[in-house]
């Protein structure tokens, strides 16, 4: 058995946390062979919730969970970490646009940004799940300047997740049958959720899925809002946001971080090199693939006017909020 490894989970008392404590400790997240010690941390009022979601771990008999460190100290939550799940943050509540968000959040990831760059292990892999997690995952970034910009991601997974299983309810096929969508651009209304170069599985062969729906009107509108709209639609029917499929895009994205991705393409918030006319050094959802623990984005593919346009709309928010919170910042 390999030597445990240490991982992080903020907003540990909150509610996406409870789903994830759970998938990562057992061995979902890092593989059935790899140990972990998990950091969980939440602010000082939350210590006490904190210690029944210590207790329930405990009551699971884990075998891979080889130790929990419940804290409200970000320096000790972070040290020697190799994987970050930044959740911690104040959620969105129904009607509260994001960029109300941004000022109370964009503080929380600064901090923890420099707690990281001051005990995290240099090759941290480091999820910014809590919002607005583009811009977030900037921040953590940029005040972590010892830690490479590339190890700093924010989650899209949970926006692919929920387009793949649109085109598969479409289409009537298992969900891993459908492959490719692409989210590009922010975790906001402004994302665009792009079929255009998906894949089905039928009759055991691949096909294009827009050949496949045949319905450019769909792919275009309705697929696209109903994405676009989906953490709203959730919170709407709950009175909360997104939890066990959040936590579940998140065990996705470090999985496949971790343990690659094969030939099939994920979308995960990165920094942005320019590619396909974005900004520079925003953090941007682009189709990506993962071999030996690096990201590399997907090149070459055709952007048509109606993509152009919709990378332009999301690229333009990002750059806006990345305004805003190093204006927050300066503060
Ligand atoms: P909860 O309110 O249930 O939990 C958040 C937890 O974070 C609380 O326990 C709180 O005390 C803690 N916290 C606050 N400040 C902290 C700090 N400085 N350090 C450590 N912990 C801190 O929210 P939950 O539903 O778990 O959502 C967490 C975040 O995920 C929110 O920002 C939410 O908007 C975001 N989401 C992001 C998604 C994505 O796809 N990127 C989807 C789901 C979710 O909406």
């Amino acid at each position: 058995m390999a030597a445990p490894i240490k991982v992080v989970i903020t907003g540990a008392a909150g509610q996406i946390a409870y789903s994830l404590v759970y998938q990562v400790a057992s061995g979902a997240v890092f593989g059935p062979a790899q140990p972990v010690v998990l950091h969980l941390l939440d602010i000082a009022p939350m210590m006490g919730v904190l210690e029944g979601v210590v207790m329930e771990l405990a009551d699971s008999a884990l075998p891979l969970l080889a130790g929990v460190v419940p804290t409200a100290n970000p320096e000790e939550a972070f040290r020697d970490v190799a994987a970050a799940f930044l959740v911690g943050a104040m959620p969105r509540k129904e009607g509260m646009e994001r960029k109300d968000l941004l000022s109370a959040n964009v503080r929380i990831f600064k901090e923890q940004g420099q707690a990281l760059d001051k005990v995290a292990r240099k090759d941290v892999r480091v999820l910014v799940v809590g919002n607005p997690a583009n811009t977030n995952a900037l921040i953590c970034s940029k005040y972590a300047p010892s830690i490479p910009k590339e190890n700093f991601t924010a989650m899209t997974r949970l926006d692919q997740n929920r387009a793949q299983s649109q085109l598969a309810a479409k289409l009537g096929v298992p969900v891993q049958d459908v492959k490719n969508v692409i989210i590009w651009g922010n975790h906001s209304s402004t994302q665009f959720p792009d079929a255009s170069n998906a894949i089905v599985k039928i009759g055991g062969a691949d096909k294009p899925v827009p050949a496949a729906i045949n319905d450019d009107a769909y792919l275009k509108s309705t697929f696209v809002s109903t994405v676009q709209k989906r953490g709203a639609a959730v919170i709407a029917a709950r009175k909360m946001s997104s939890a066990l499929s959040a936590a579940k895009a998140a065990s996705d994205h470090m999985r496949d971080w971790f343990l690659g991705t094969g030939d099939r393409w994920v979308s995960m918030g990165v920094v942005s090199d320019g590619s396909y006319g974005t900004p520079k050094d925003i953090v941007f959802s682009f189709p990506v693939t993962v071999s030996n623990g690096k990201w590399k984005i997907v090149e070459g593919l055709t952007i048509s006017d109606f993509a152009r346009q919709q990378l332009d709309i999301t690229g333009k928010e990002l750059a806006e909020e990345k305004q805003d919170a190093l204006d927050v910042c300066k503060d």
